[in-house]
């Protein structure tokens, strides 16, 4: 079979760059870079077929004037002439995955189209246009397997537990449960970086001048912050890797010196980190290395992030989310503010660069902007991003705040657009997050 496997690309709507003053808007994050692991996963599981990654952000990168996606795809179907084309979907590239599909029925009807990733798995029932044929939900490289066998012996794909079908009748589940997959154990695949060769130049990060890419140590997270798909994503469970298992991958990947841990959140068992940069020493494995670090680790653990540090850890992804104690509370993380300050001092003491991050909810009215101001002031670190509180389909907090939401424009859910009603005036709520950005200090050192 031939297969096509499309990474779409970014959404490009951005409020908080669009109203920034214009000092601000080189801080501003345009877009983040890094390689399409679903993606390379669900390739490794078909690799006796001939599969193709296409990572649409990587061709826009590498070639801005690359033609727009619908003429791009056309020229990609004419090339590949696929008999599958498969698409991963966060919520706001979902729009994207229908234009791609919609592209892929126009070149041929008869190509089956096979939707799955993040947004598949925690709003399944947005799949309805009659351009996609399958959804598969949760991690499932043995279900596209299983997929791939019935399209090529040309049976009935009812037989396939824990799918949707897209008929004519709409979609519907198939029965019965897909069998157990170790995703992180012993089913584990490796996720093939070799499709990828093409856009290597363009992953890089900062100012580095070497390719990065991203690797899992887990996958899920055992906390549950109300406004997080993680957790749902991953129905609360927390899958760890085998340290064997990333000493193999991380030799794998010469060409790559800087390594971000692509995990929710990497320090949840100290112990297995520790023996984990432990063999990586042994090895002589030399990575510059990029985790999330929630504050309260790094605040009650320093011991443990001095010996990270010494073991390559050079930049720390700090989701600080608020500086108010009621405000972390009522997002369940578990993390009071001060663990905030105590953890930048932490991660400052051992050379390692902080990206913080703080959400603004949609109610800030002047004062509370002000406020976060001064704080963010008071206990600055060398970048920090602030981003909108936005209700991702399919987390508690949509849940909680779904009869307030007043724009439904998915391809606005990336944390850069409010899409809730807001205290300020919209441009304005808008333009004053904007200004945030600049309340930083030093520059990036990789
Ligand atoms: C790597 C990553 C990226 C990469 C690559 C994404 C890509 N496709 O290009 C980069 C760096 C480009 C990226 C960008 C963004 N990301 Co991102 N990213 C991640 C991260 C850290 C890991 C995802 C991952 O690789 N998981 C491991 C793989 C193996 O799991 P998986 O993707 O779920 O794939 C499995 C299944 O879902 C399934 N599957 C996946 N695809 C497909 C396709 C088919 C056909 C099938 C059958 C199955 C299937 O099989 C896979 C194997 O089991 C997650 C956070 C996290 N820790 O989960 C955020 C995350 C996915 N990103 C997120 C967001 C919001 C973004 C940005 C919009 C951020 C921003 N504001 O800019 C941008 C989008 C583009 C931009 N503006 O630059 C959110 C998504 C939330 C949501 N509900 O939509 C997450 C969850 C982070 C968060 N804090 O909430 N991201
Ligand atoms: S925000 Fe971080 S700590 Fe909270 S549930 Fe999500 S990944 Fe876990």
């Amino acid at each position: 079979m031939k297969i096509l496997l499309i990474n779409p690309p970014r959404s490009p709507e951005n409020n908080i760059l669009k109203f920034a003053p214009e000092e601000a808007k080189r801080f501003i994050h345009k877009k983040l870079i890094g390689p399409p692991l679903g993606l390379l996963t669900i390739a490794a599981s078909v690799k006796d077929h001939d599969v193709t990654v296409f990572d649409t952000k990587g061709e826009y990168d590498l070639i801005p004037e690359t033609p727009v996606l619908g003429e791009l795809l056309a020229l990609l179907l004419e090339k590949y002439q696929p008999d599958i084309v498969g698409v991963t979907a966060i919520t706001s590239e979902f729009d994207f995955c229908v234009e791609i599909c919609r592209v892929v029925k126009q070149f041929n009807p008869l190509i089956l189209t096979v939707a799955g990733g993040l947004h598949a798995t925690l709003c399944p029932n947005d799949f309805t246009d009659p351009a996609f044929n399958i959804v598969i939900p949760g991690q499932c490289p043995n279900i596209f397997r299983e997929v791939v066998r019935v399209k090529e012996a040309g049976g009935s794909y009812e037989s396939i537990p824990g799918i949707l079908i897209n008929g004519a009748f709409g979609l519907r589940r198939t029965k019965g449960n897909p069998s157990a997959w170790d995703i992180a154990g012993a089913d584990y695949l490796m996720p093939d970086r070799s499709h990828l060769k093409r856009w290597i130049d363009t992953y890089k990060v900062g100012n580095s001048p070497f390719p990065s890419t991203y690797l899992f140590t887990s996958l899920g997270c055992p906390y549950k912050c109300t406004f997080c798909s993680i957790w749902s994503q991953f129905k609360g469970k927390y899958y760890q890797r085998s340290v064997e298992s990333l000493i193999t991958e991380l030799k794998s990947i010469d060409e790559y010196p800087v390594v971000r841990f692509a995990d929710a959140n990497t320090v949840v068992d100290e112990e297995f980190m520790l023996r984990l940069f432990r063999r990586m020493e042994e090895e002589g494995i030399h990575k510059t290395i990029v985790m999330d670090i929630r504050a309260d680790v790094a605040a009650t653990r320093p011991d443990i992030i001095e010996k990270l540090a010494r073991g390559g850890l050079k930049v720390v992804i700090c989701g600080f989310e608020s500086f108010r104690d009621e405000e972390l509370k009522k997002y369940h993380k578990s993390s009071p503010a001060i663990d905030n300050q105590e953890a930048v001092k932490v991660f400052e003491k051992n050379g390692i660069m902080v990206r913080g991050n703080y959400v603004v909810p949609p109610d800030y009215d002047v004062k509370d902007f002000d406020a976060l101001a001064e704080y963010a002031d008071r206990n600055r670190v060398v970048y920090a991003g602030y981003t909108v509180l936005t209700p991702m389909p399919g987390t508690v907090y949509h849940k909680q705040v779904e009869d307030q939401i007043i724009d439904r424009d998915y391809r606005k859910y990336n944390f850069f657009n409010s899409v809730m009603k807001t205290t300020l005036p919209h441009d304005e709520f808008h333009t004053r997050i904007g200004s945030l950005w600049l309340i930083k200090k030093g520059t990036d050192v990789i």
